[in-house]
């Protein structure tokens, strides 16, 4: 026995020689961390913005994760609790760091997630530098699905390296709709069968160097997302695919449905060499969605990690050899059926049931309806106006509300809404527009019937 584990010892040393001196295992270390506890109404939708624990060490986060969980540390599936998007922001020890993509914007993103069930991954020999002293913030979405309350926190894994030799790498967070304040863009609907909607946004880089790793944040409908780079002849250097899941997948089944079902994986881009790229350079964002359905709130957002490098080539190369597409899942499907979503409320014993259209007396709007949104309720809930008619959304409660469509000819898609506020669109399409609030999606409910 002794002569055997002497064998395996050897073996491990030869091995570990042979890795990269900079990924040395010794030098990392796995911290699992959790938010406090968040209470969860029935249905309840939740926009938290956090301040979150951190490690509290210095070095280079070289892997991340997150999950949900309770407070045994069980995960919590999606039937009862969906992570619709999570991003993790640090603000640095003291003031902001500058913000690398959008001015004026505080913090820095480093790890996002959501439905993709993305990790951060680097090749090795690269890490994202932290601090001490730093802080995090984490800005997310979750969505209950039971009617039960529901305690439950958000849980991540960070692995740190202190390993001497580590490339720092810069996290940009580069979306298709530019630096606008609201992260998402509407997709109005109308266009022809199989045809895209096509956003793109220029985005000057504010380092040189090599992206090394590029994850991408879409949503229901999406296409695709690129990143080209113009100076040479627009190439495209990213491209992130979508993977949708089995039509039997939990994102097809759980309700309420607050948007239309995002993928189960978005493709991740690794690269050892990286792809090279210069201060001031113009990369080009676009995102591709579906443009015949509506599809409200949606994201094209990829996230690039660039390992800086001032004597990154200035030329236009082939792109390195070893770019890989890593998938978090395979078993999915490549395309999937646009489709809106349905509307719900709760039946007599508090589950969900679909329903065709909102309740309510059919109350004539006329060509400039006005609609009150008080006491978490839409009034008329049931409201025909004539094509080319416009409706204005009045806000009356402390509460915020929303006023999305679920299943409609065209997008409506208001912010989320105090008292005070107004929201107005003109409908030229014909046809039944059954809207909802996503913040109470079981109870809020409103259909605008247009008329030729
Ligand atoms: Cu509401």
């Amino acid at each position: 026995m002794p002569r055997r584990r002497g064998v395996g010892l050897v073996a491990l040393v030869v091995l570990g020689l042979a890795a990269a001196p900079a990924a040395a295992p010794a030098t990392e270390r796995t911290y699992k961390l959790r938010s406090a506890a968040m209470s969860f109404g029935g249905f309840e939708t939740k926009f938290p913005s956090r301040v979150v624990p951190t490690p509290r060490r210095a070095g280079f986060i070289v892997r991340m994760s997150t999950r949900l969980v309770d407070a045994r540390g069980r995960p919590i599936s999606i039937k009862r609790l969906m992570l619709h998007h999570v991003v993790f922001i640090n603000s640095g020890p003291r003031a902001a760091p500058r913000n690398n993509a959008c001015p004026g914007r505080p913090g820095e993103p480093f790890f996002g997630t959501g439905e993709e069930q993305q990790r951060l991954i680097l090749p090795p020999g690269y890490g994202y530098p932290v601090r001490e002293h730093d802080r995090w913030r984490a800005v997310a979405m979750y969505m209950s699905h039971t009617s039960r309350p529901l305690r439950a926190f958000l849980e991540y894994s960070v692995t740190i390296s202190d390993a001497p030799g580590l490339v720092p790498v810069k996290p940009l967070w580069l979306r298709a709709s530019g630096c606008d304040p609201l992260s998402s863009y509407t997709v109005p609907g109308g266009g022809a069968p199989g045809s895209a909607d096509v956003r793109s946004h220029d985005w000057t880089i504010p380092t040189s160097g090599r992206i090394v790793a590029a994850g991408a944040h879409l949503h229901g409908g999406a296409l695709r997302l690129a990143v080209s780079q113009p100076r040479c002849d627009d190439r495209t250097i990213l491209d992130h695919r979508p993977l949708w899941g089995r039509p039997d997948d939990p994102v097809y089944r759980v309700r309420p449905m607050l948007h239309e079902p995002g993928p189960i994986a978005t493709g991740y881009f690794l690269s050892p060499t990286g792809i090279p790229v210069r201060r001031g350079e113009v990369l080009r964002v676009t995102g591709s969605y579906d443009a015949e359905l509506p599809h409200p709130r949606v994201m094209a957002i990829t996230h690039v990690y660039v390992a800086k490098d001032a004597d990154a080539p200035r030329g236009c190369d082939p792109l390195p050899a070893d770019g890989r597409i890593r998938w978090s899942r395979t078993d999915g499907r490549a395309a999937v059926a646009p489709m809106g979503v349905p509307l719900t409320r709760l039946d007599a014993g508090g589950d969900p049931i679909e329903i065709p259209f909102a309740g309510g007396p059919l109350v004539e709007g006329g060509a400039d309806a006005r609609v009150d949104v008080e006491r978490a309720a839409f009034k008329p809930s049931n409201l025909t106006i004539p094509s080319g008619g416009r409706v204005t959304w009045r806000f009356r409660d402390r509460d915020m509300h929303s006023v999305l469509s679920a299943n409609a000819p065209r997008a409506v898609d208001s912010p989320l809404t105090r008292r005070g506020g107004r929201y107005t669109q003109t409908f030229t399409a014909p046809g039944t527009y059954n809207l909802f609030c996503d913040l109470h999606p079981v109870t809020m409910h409103q259909t605008v019937t247009v008329r030729p």
